[in-house]
């Protein structure tokens, strides 16, 4: 059901897009990511402090739920120009790869539990109060919608919204343990991986895993978006924001392993939920990356001179809101970006390894 934000509460400042200033007018402050266009998930503001990532203790070496995928070369980017020029998913260039382990699934609301009961973890979004819920979705009192989002007002910004709660605070995941963990973090979901003996995967990794052995594919099962007309994918279809027809059987997340796996096993690389990679998100990465020569393990650094919370990290893969009238971003070359404490009801993660 969509739930206004109460009056008093929408009068308040909203900020602009790009805008991560200490000055931040609200510490529960969201705002649009630094595409503004995305459906695809807003920025959090958030003065909750530092992670908790760095105390976190690394747990033995674990495949467990992992595919392995033999090194080689690929072709990486976007073949077809269906991208947005802003994201960079060009120039195509050839890229090889060492041999690495990657999830067949993303990491589902049980497999979190799991690691918060044994931890005691917090992740940002509760620590900060709220997180991003898109507005079909709210499960929550009107007193705890704090306001829209600037610039894509189908995100609110709840009070009580967390892993948890991922429809805000009457949610729960009660009905959800093999739906993808949602509202994590990129920090959170580092610590996850030290704690699972796993990392997260480099975006040349995601996206070779997400072809599943196919050349220069749109998706991960070929060319066409609905294969003998059925879907493949957890998208939105119907009119965005607003009426979603439920073709694929869902309004929000999947159970992980719905849909047909691709040629590596792996499911729902594409749509459902963004998936936090490694790297630091630079939209001239491929540019400056091209060349005659293959790349090898490419993995983009953290820009020195920014604080580790607010440095842009690489999301593969689009969600469940992904449109084609709207963000198109629901093909293996897609890029986009959060920053490292951003949440929302839209993103994930899966988990690689080195190969040895
Ligand atoms: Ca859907
Ligand atoms: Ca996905
Ligand atoms: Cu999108």
């Amino acid at each position: 059901m969509p739930v206004d934000p109460p009056a008093s509460r929408s009068l308040l400042p909203l900020l602009g897009a790009g805008d991560g200033a200490p000055s931040a007018p609200h510490p529960e402050a969201l705002q649009t990511g630094t595409h503004g266009d995305a459906c695809c998930a807003p920025t959090a503001t958030r003065h909750s402090g530092e992670a908790a990532t760095p105390s976190m203790p690394r747990g033995a070496r674990s495949t467990r739920g992992q595919v392995h995928i033999d090194g080689g070369s690929f072709w990486m980017g976007d073949s077809h120009g269906d991208g947005y020029a802003a994201d960079g998913e060009q120039p195509v260039h050839a890229v090889r790869l060492s041999s690495y382990f990657i999830d067949a699934k993303t990491v589902t609301n049980a497999q979190f539990a799991t690691f918060v009961k044994s931890t005691g973890y917090v992740t940002d979004a509760e620590r900060d109060g709220v997180s991003a819920v898109f507005h079909l979705a709210v499960d929550a009192a009107p007193a705890d919608v704090l306001r829209r989002v600037a610039g894509v007002p189908w995100w609110l910004t709840v009070r009580g919204a967390d892993w948890r709660h991922p429809a805000g605070p009457r949610s729960s995941i009660n009905d959800l343990q093999n739906h993808p963990v949602v509202h994590v973090s990129w920090r959170d979901a580092q610590a996850y991986c030290r704690w699972a003996g796993k990392r997260l995967p480099t975006e040349a990794e995601w996206e070779h895993a997400s072809r599943g052995g196919l050349d220069r594919a749109r998706y991960p099962w070929g060319d066409d978006l609905r294969p003998g007309g059925r879907w493949r994918c957890n998208i939105w279809q119907g009119d965005f924001p607003h009426r979603n027809t439920l073709d694929d059987g869902f309004l929000t997340t999947a159970p992980v392993t719905t849909f047909t796996p691709n040629g590596y096993g792996l499911h729902n690389t594409v749509g459902n939920v963004w998936e936090w990679c490694q790297d630091a998100f630079r939209s001239t990465e491929y540019v400056d990356r091209a060349g005659p020569e293959a790349v090898v393990d490419p993995v983009a650094a953290d820009p020195a001179d920014v604080p580790d919370a607010h440095v842009p990290r690489v999301m593969r893969g689009g969600s469940y809101l992904c449109h084609d009238s709207y963000c198109n971003r629901y093909r293996v070359a897609a890029r986009s970006s959060n920053t490292a404490e951003s949440s929302s009801g839209n993103i994930g993660f899966r988990c690689a390894n080195d190969a040895a």
